[in-house]
């Protein structure tokens, strides 16, 4: 049974977007995973099929109702059982390779898009959903964000990324020490007066690794002075030990 994404939307046409293509989109096809896009609006209350209501203390915007959105919820735990529960909320806790892991090593995810200016706080609780934000800035609504979320666990089921696309060594694996990617060249090797650094050019794999391991630290020193803070130290070792 393949991992499983059920995305709970107002707009279940956007699906499957750019999840469609590429590697993600292979795979779906291949039947390596799936995805199915669950309009709220059947769950609607009344005559209009009403999804949202004005926030109590009031304030700007709508707010989806607790109601919807559980009979939503109860619907595709029933397609597709013992899937954690994620609420796409700039609110949420931030998303990252650990949080990418953590899910796709599961059967699936339900994946509750907000819209207007959120969700019924007392539905997200009783059904323990997880937050979660795509990063410091402010969406239009969280479909885009499930997207985001979907691809970055979609490449690490088995047989969706190819041998060519390793997800081992790049930045934030585990083998990559934390640190950003080195940059990359490829042919010619001089464009417009421009030459590859010489080193990857010479055939030295020692020179290389040193060269790469160098400029990903000095890339990651610079942007990300957070990511340096918290790299992954050197493990000590004892003289004579292993190979
Ligand atoms: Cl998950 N949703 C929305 N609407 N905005 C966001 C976000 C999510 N993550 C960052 N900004």
């Amino acid at each position: 049974t393949p991992w499983r994404a059920t995305v709970l939307t107002l707009f279940p046409e956007v699906f499957p977007g750019p999840l469609g293509a590429s590697l993600a989109g292979r795979g779906l096809r291949e039947g390596l995973w799936r995805l199915d896009a669950l309009d709220m609006r059947p769950f609607g209350i009344g005559r209009h099929r009403s999804v949202d209501d004005t926030p109590f203390g009031g304030g700007a915007g709508m707010v989806l109702r607790p109601d919807v959105v559980d009979a939503a919820c109860e619907a595709a735990l029933a397609e597709g059982p013992n899937r954690p529960l994620v609420a796409l909320t700039p609110r949420g806790e931030p998303l990252t390779q650990a949080v990418v892991r953590d899910l796709a090593a599961g059967p699936g995810a339900v994946l509750l898009c907000g819209r207007y200016e959120g969700v019924d706080q007392r539905v997200v609780e009783a059904r323990g959903m997880r937050e979660i934000s795509i990063g410091d800035y402010v969406l239009s609504g969280g479909e885009t964000a499930a997207m985001v979320l979907l691809d970055a666990c979609v490449r690490l089921l088995p047989g969706v990324m190819g041998a060519a696309e390793s997800a081992e060594e790049e930045s934030f694996a585990p083998a990559a020490d934390g640190l950003l990617e080195y940059p990359h060249y490829t042919r010619p090797a001089e464009w417009n007066g421009l030459r590859v650094p010489e080193v990857l050019l010479s055939g030295h794999h020692a020179g290389v690794s040193r060269w790469r391991r160098a400029e990903a630290e000095r890339v990651t020193r610079e942007r990300r002075p957070d990511l340096w803070a918290r790299r992954a130290q050197p493990t000590p070792t004892v003289a004579g030990e292993g190979t």
